[in-house]
């Protein structure tokens, strides 16, 4: 298994996790970009969107509801970003699907 996100789901490597069940697993971006950036990440291994398939529909749903649980847990009552990059252009550099929460600052738009 060579995948790094999957290496850090089962805890081969280590990070600092913020969040667990039995679909993903979340731990803090270690290079973050807002006071708050978290790493939401399935545990299945899935490229990116472009190759979740119609039978992840509910994982993706999840994930987006523990993107919000993060953010209350957090306390970014103010607002935050959920970001998924995708693909080359899209500015993914981990190729194993993932939401990044940002929060703690205002953030800008559009992105870079
Ligand atoms: P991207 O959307 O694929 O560009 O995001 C990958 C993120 O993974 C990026 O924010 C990195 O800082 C982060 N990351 C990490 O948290 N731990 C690592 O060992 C590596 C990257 I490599």
């Amino acid at each position: 298994m060579s995948c790094l996100f999957c290496k850090i789901v089962e805890g081969s490597i280590p990070s600092a996790g913020v969040y667990q069940d039995d679909e993903c697993y979340a731990f803090a971006d270690i290079n973050p970009q807002a006071p708050v950036h978290v790493l939401v990440v399935p545990r299945k291994h899935i490229v990116s969107l472009a190759e979740a398939a119609a039978d992840d529909r509910g994982l993706l749903g999840h994930l987006h509801w523990v993107a919000a649980e993060i953010a209350r847990t957090k306390g970014l009552a103010k607002g935050y970003r959920v970001v998924v990059n995708i693909g080359e252009d899209g500015g993914q550099t981990v190729d194993h699907l993932h939401l990044h929460v940002l929060g703690g600052r205002p953030m800008h738009w559009p992105p870079g």
